[in-house]
């Protein structure tokens, strides 16, 4: 952890000096550092923007501009209360910009903390019916965001097939010497490459559309209030371009997971249908009347494809030896590719019925 009064010199420059202040690590990201900041009894995020991965914080810090700006309006619009609760509200600094970079070259940014509100990691199918409903508002409020599309704060950031060959890059290379370890789950990885590849190819035939998508859609992405309803959604910086069926399977693959993203104990992973139901529910009640037919009948491979995407980009990392996601010990990496292959495997035993509610759960919102 950075020192502390760096820290508070850091957060003086969007607040002004406090006499009392306060400040403590906060989150589990696995790429920014966040840290929960009371200064004279207002609370803020103050978060170091890790700018190896997002390499223009000027666009990233303007993207999550644009979109707070035009979810508040919205809100203003349909006279909702509690708004500062319901949108993250940004500081600027004291030169008017969003971000401050020190003198080591990191970027820093602050927003206000939303009091009493809370994560979760793991939920239940109220829940998730309550975060489908969420994620399908935020896809719909920013439909009509105006101006130019986002930029790609991580260009093709869910992009299967430049994953791909970033792994294949990785593999051939065996920088730290790890593919002896791993060569059966790259062969796996391999054999449903072809298919995985399909939303890429539907793309270029002009069958599947982009849209505004958050891109980071993890279950502890949403905040709720101490009644468990849904105050807001969090996280922005990969809102940008991308297709529905990534945001839905992302919250598929982190929320109706039996177990962990990293659990040790491959026996606790598998999917959790009522969550999927439940989850599926609320996005679509929400998203049916603006979807397309081909984004409906692929929203279920999209948590294959997510959760594949999420095995290739780990294992990559663990070839590549760590150095993109924060790893806790030595094989982190390679026990997240291991849970993450066996809750793909999950997915593909129920897809069936995956897809089954998907269809029903459309006809019955769609109209
Ligand atoms: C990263 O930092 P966090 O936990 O919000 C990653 C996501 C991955 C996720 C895996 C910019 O998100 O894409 O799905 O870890 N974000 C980036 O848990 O790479
Ligand atoms: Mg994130």
């Amino acid at each position: 952890m950075q020192e502390n009064s760096n820290l508070k010199e850091i957060v003086a420059q969007f607040i002004g000096d406090s006499k009392e202040i306060d400040i403590k690590p906060l989150g589990a990201g696995h790429i920014n550092d966040s840290y929960k900041v009371k200064a004279d009894e207002k609370e803020y995020v103050l978060q170091r923007i890790n700018h190896y991965v997002f390499k223009n914080v000027e666009q990233l810090q303007s993207n999550i501009l644009r979109v707070t700006m035009h979810i508040r309006q919205k809100l203003m619009d349909a006279k909702v209360e509690d708004i500062d609760r319901k949108v993250l509200t940004f500081l600027p600094t004291k030169d008017g910009k969003l971000y401050f970079q020190d003198e080591k070259g990191d970027y820093w940014r602050v927003m206000d903390f939303i009091k009493d509100s809370k994560s979760y990691d793991e939920i239940n199918p109220e829940l998730a019916y309550r975060a489908g409903l969420a994620f399908g508002e935020f896809q719909k409020m920013l439909a009509d965001l105006p101006g130019e599309p986002l930029f790609e704060t991580i260009p093709n950031f869910h992009n299967i097939e430049s994953r791909l060959a970033t792994f294949r890059e990785s593999v051939a290379a065996n920088k730290v010497g790890r593919m002896v370890e791993v060569s059966d789950l790259v062969n796996e990885l391999e054999a449903r490459a072809d298919e995985m590849c399909k939303a890429e190819r539907m793309h270029r035939e002009g069958k599947l559309i982009k849209r505004t998508n958050h891109c980071d859609t993890k279950v502890n992405n949403i905040l709720f209030d101490k009644n468990d309803q849904v105050l807001c959604v969090v996280d922005l910086d990969t809102v940008m371009p991308g297709y529905v069926l990534s945001d839905f399977g992302d919250f598929i693959r982190t929320g109706a997971n039996k177990g962990a993203e990293d659990d040790q104990d491959l026996y606790n992973v598998s999917l959790d249908l009522a969550i999927f139901e439940g989850y599926t529910k609320g996005y679509l009640q929400n998203a049916a009347s603006f979807l397309t037919d081909v984004e409906i009948e692929n929203l279920a491979f999209g948590a294959k494809l997510l959760t594949y995407m999420q095995t290739v980009r780990f294992l990559t990392d663990y070839i590549d030896g760590d150095t993109y996601y924060k790893i806790s010990y030595g094989n982190h990496n390679l026990v997240r590719s291991k849970a993450q292959f066996k809750f793909l495997k999950s997915l593909e035993e129920n897809f069936d019925k995956m897809q089954e509610i998907v269809l029903n759960t459309a006809a019955k919102y769609k109209s």
